[in-house]
């Protein structure tokens, strides 16, 4: 046990002992339930980032952690070396869950997106026949997808890319939320998939035009190109469906999970695919050692009923609605500071009237702090807001009541 100290402590310990490839807002937290965490002083804050919408389900969940205490008495970890009495009634909830014919069980996000990256290659040449180590992916501009150097190699933030180089070939990068660009680029027989997010997190909580994604996919069909969608963060209800595509009406060839997989406990992702896809990955062509654990198989399973019990994609939907409609009318049109709110679901951002690099938001972002809720920016004058799902309509409008009151007073 750590002996208990101030939160100026904490901050000097991490600082001193741990790499210093975060900049973290100034508050240590200690204990989270539900939509709120606790400070180590004890004070009470709204969690509005909810750990990059891992935490879906709310901090510490009963049954997610109750499922994480229980299969952690019997069996944690085997390998893949061995089957386990978990993983294949995981793997049938799951695909059943999304409508899938096959998941390949990861970890982290990335890993899931690296997953995607292989397998859609490995179908580019066994299936559509493109010729060996020709195959290109194509990914838009302003995505994000982890810090491994396949995902920051289709990055353009040079903060993700500087001084990592050389990086993986075979991307094409093209404008986001620009159709013509995509059939241009389909143009090219040797194009394997094309990667997007449906709504741009890193970027800003960014949402295409209606009608983009659908376009996209549809083109992707007329190419024999397959559509993936990295749905890490805007997947498991957070933009008010099960996953972000279902809004536009149709399925992503290769679906990346993440995050809220796991409630937040800790990393679990996967990737779904159909047979014809799936089946090009033979026994000893990809894998990790925790993938598809028992403890992670229990946990997910869990998550995911615990989404379709409580009814998040339902809540996400009507408090989105709620939340957008107060920021328009008590501060965009209000307010000179604030000249957009954006987003689906519980996935919002507001953007504020100044420069990309002011420090606006991030001042900002300090006293909402103080008033007792905690929220990111993204650049420094978009701020992200995606609190638990399991919020009430009670708590979200006195979370508004905080954010419109401290920017009301912002000068
Ligand atoms: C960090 C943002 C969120 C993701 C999408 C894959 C991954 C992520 C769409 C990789 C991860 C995180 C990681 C976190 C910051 C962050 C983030 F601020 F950059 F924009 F969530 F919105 N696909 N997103 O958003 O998942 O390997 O991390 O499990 O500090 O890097 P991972």
């Amino acid at each position: 046990m750590v002996k208990t100290m101030t939160s100026a402590e904490y901050m000097a310990m991490e600082d001193k002992y741990g790499a210093h490839n975060y900049h973290p807002l100034g508050v240590v937290l200690a204990r989270g339930e539900g939509v709120h965490v606790w400070d180590a002083e004890g004070k009470k804050y709204y969690d509005f980032l909810s750990a990059y919408s891992a935490v879906n389900q709310g901090h510490c969940h009963p049954r997610i952690v109750g499922a994480l205490n229980e299969q952690s008495k019997v069996l944690t970890l085997t390998s893949r070396a061995f089957y386990n009495n978990v993983l294949g009634p995981y793997e049938k909830f799951i695909t059943e869950y999304f409508g899938y014919d096959k998941v390949l069980p990861m970890n982290t996000g990335v890993e899931g997106g690296e997953t995607a990256v292989k397998l859609c290659r490995k179908w580019g040449y066994e299936v559509k026949g493109i010729p060996t180590n020709q195959a290109k992916i194509i990914f838009v501009t302003g995505n994000f997808w982890g810090r491994t150097l396949a995902a920051i190699s289709s990055s353009c933030d040079p903060s993700s890319t500087k001084g990592f180089g050389p990086y993986m070939p075979g991307y094409e990068l093209i404008p986001y939320n620009n159709l013509p660009a995509l059939e241009e680029a389909l143009k090219d027989p040797n194009v394997a998939g094309f990667m997007v997010e449906p709504i741009q997190g890193e970027a800003g909580v960014v949402v295409p035009d209606e009608g983009y994604l659908k376009g996209a996919y549809d083109l992707c069909r007329k190419n024999n190109v397959l559509f993936i969608a990295d749905e890490v963060q805007t997947g498991i209800a957070r933009t008010g469906k099960l996953i972000c595509c279902e809004h536009h009406g149709f399925k992503p060839d290769i679906l990346i999970l993440g995050k809220a997989l796991s409630g937040g406990v800790f990393p679990v992702s996967a990737v779904l695919a159909r047979d014809e896809i799936m089946l090009t990955i033979k026994p000893g062509e990809h894998g990790s050692t925790f993938g598809g654990n028992p403890l992670a198989c229990a946990v997910a399973m869990e998550a995911l009923k615990v989404v379709e019990d409580e009814k998040l994609a339902e809540n996400a939907e009507r408090l989105g609605h709620i939340f957008r409609e107060r920021m328009q009318t008590r501060l965009v049109e209000k307010s000179d500071l604030v000249t957009l709110v954006r987003g689906m679901g519980l996935l919002n951002a507001i953007v504020i009237n100044d420069t990309e690099d002011s420090d606006t938001a991030w001042n900002i972002c300090l006293k909402l702090r103080d008033n007792g809720l905690l929220a990111k920016p993204t650049h420094g004058n978009i701020i992200r807001f995606a609190p638990p799902l399991v919020m009430t309509e009670d708590q979200l409008h006195e979370c508004c009541d905080i954010i419109e009151k401290t920017i009301l007073n912002f000068e």
